[in-house]
Formats: C-alpha cells, sequence, structure tokens
C-alpha cells in the first residue's frame, strides 16, 4: 500500500515549521486564534473531552498538516477547541502517535510541538498504563512526579541540551492535588512497547525506581519542554504491571478498566484543567 509522502520524514524538513503550519491550519479551521492549554487524552480518558467547557470546533486530524492518516490508524484522530468557563481556549489531542508505531520521533511529538505553536503554554498529557506500586488499583488515576526514559530515543536532535529538573510541575501537581487530595505520584517508565513487559522488565523498572510503566509520554514530556511549556502529567492504571498481579495481562482486561474509570477520572481531568 503507498501512502503520500509523509512531510516530516523528509529529513530535510524542519518540524518547527511543519508544526507551525499546523498551528497555522487549526487557528484558520478553528476560527481560535490562539490555544491556552493543550491536552492529550489517552486510553481510559477520552469522555474529558464533553466535560471541559464549550466546543468551538472538531477537527479531522488528517485536516492538519503533519497528522496524515498512517500516523493516526486506530486512534480517533480528532483535535477539538474547547472554551472553558473562564475563558481559557483548551486544544484537545485525541490523535496521538505512538513511538512502536515505528516512524521515529518527530511524528511522536508533532501533536506537541503544534500545540505550543498555536500558543499553549500548558501541556497536559494523559495516558493509560501499568501499575507497579501494590497499593494501587486498576482504574485508579495517579500523577507523574518524574520519568525515566528506557526506549534508547529522544524527540531532541543534535547538540540540544535541555534541562528537565521539574519536568512534570511541581507547581501543576499542587493544583491537581488542591482538587482531589487523595491524588497519588510518582515516577513513569516509557519503554518502547508495542509488546508488555516480562516481569523481569517490571522488577527492572521498580528496582531504579520507576512506579508506571507505559509506552507513550516521557517522549512528548521532552518535546513539551524544549518548547517552554509546563507539563502535568497524568496516568490511568488500568493494570497491574506483568508480574506484579498472578493473571497474565489482557488487552480486554486493559479496557475494561478504562472504560470503568471513565466517567469518575474524565470528571476529575476536567475539574483540573478548569483550575489551570
Ligand atoms: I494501558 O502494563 C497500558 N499501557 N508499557 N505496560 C506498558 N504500557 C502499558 C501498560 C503496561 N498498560
Amino acid at each position: 500500500m503507498s501512502h503520500e509522502p509523509h512531510p516530516l520524514d523528509d529529513p530535510a524538513a524542519d518540524p518547527f515549521e511543519i508544526a507551525a503550519q499546523a498551528a497555522a491550519d487549526i487557528a484558520r479551521l478553528t476560527g481560535v486564534e490562539r490555544h491556552d492549554i493543550a491536552l492529550t487524552l489517552g486510553s481510559g480518558w477520552g469522555q474529558a473531552a464533553d466535560l471541559i467547557g464549550e466546543t468551538i470546533a472538531t477537527l479531522d486530524a488528517t485536516e492538519v498538516t503533519g497528522f496524515s492518516r498512517p500516523a493516526l490508524e486506530g486512534h480517533g484522530g480528532t483535535l477539538r477547541s474547547i472554551l472553558t468557563a473562564r475563558g481559557s481556549h483548551v486544544l484537545v489531542i485525541g490523535a496521538r502517535t505512538h513511538f512502536y508505531e515505528g516512524h521515529g520521533t518527530r511524528r511522536v511529538v508533532h501533536s506537541v510541538r503544534t500545540a505550543a505553536a498555536t500558543g499553549a503554554r500548558t501541556m497536559v498529557l494523559t495516558n493509560g498504563a501499568g501499575g507497579i506500586r501494590q497499593t494501587w488499583k486498576p482504574g485508579q488515576p495517579v500523577l507523574i512526579s518524574d520519568h525515566i526514559n528506557l526506549t534508547g530515543a529522544s524527540p531532541l536532535e543534535g547538540a540540544t541540551f535541555v534541562d528537565l529538573t521539574d519536568l512534570y510541575s511541581t507547581r501543576l501537581r499542587d493544583v491537581a492535588r488542591r482538587v482531589d487530595a487523595s491524588l497519588d505520584e510518582g515516577v513513569y517508565c516509557q519503554f518502547r512497547g508495542p509488546q508488555y513487559e516480562t516481569p523481569a522488565e517490571v522488577q527492572m523498572a521498580k528496582i531504579i525506581g520507576g512506579h508506571i510503566v507505559g509506552m507513550s509520554t516521557a517522549l512528548e514530556a521532552i518535546a513539551a519542554r524544549q518548547a517552554g511549556m509546563e507539563i502535568l502529567g497524568m496516568s490511568l492504571i488500568t493494570n497491574m504491571a506483568a508480574g506484579i498481579q498472578a493473571t497474565p495481562l489482557s488487552h480486554a482486561e486493559v479496557i475494561e478498566a478504562g472504560t470503568a474509570a471513565a466517567p469518575r477520572i474524565s470528571a476529575l481531568l476536567a475539574e483540573i484543567v478548569g483550575q489551570l
């Protein structure tokens, strides 16, 4: 099957220029000149968009430069512009590209760079993930306090030395805990995937300081920091990581935990976004 060439696959292309074009597409198609907050919705978090505010426009991501169809298969693929009660413009990204799709980090972080180019200063990254902490239960949302990038990859190119201290903003985690004081937090380990970890890999992640295992957020957070955004990361623990629970992981179980938790965590996320 042949596809149109993807603009980000041209090594001579400037990914920030393509993100600027995408942001111009979004401004034109939504009629919203600038966005203030961007929100990427991962597994289980999808219903939050309906609760955040008034939807100004919904775009098919394929209408926006760089969000081409091949990168979107199975991922909904919409971008929504929402106006909150406080008057903030929120760009909701329902079109994540995962590193395991094999198209490289430029495509993985294009949505984040586009969000920054629309003007967003705050990036909220959500995901579904596995839990290492014994006390966590499937369906529980947790804050990301830091990450360990085990992908061996980076969205940064060349000698781009970006500081990652307080990557997952202490201030924004405090805002989230003002909405729900019971929110726990942990260190997110990004594996390449798409296979889930072996129990030995989960033990390794635990020993090196990880509490959450996932396949998406670390690379996106690095790009968001490079773009100067303040980041809030939240994981929905959809399953105990391999070997932490006695039974094998099943994708159906992951989906089921996400579906069951969706109304509660979506309301929580919408309330937090309303406070940002
Ligand atoms: I949902 O257990 C979900 N995503 N790496 N491990 C990794 N990613 C995940 C997991 C998990 N569950």
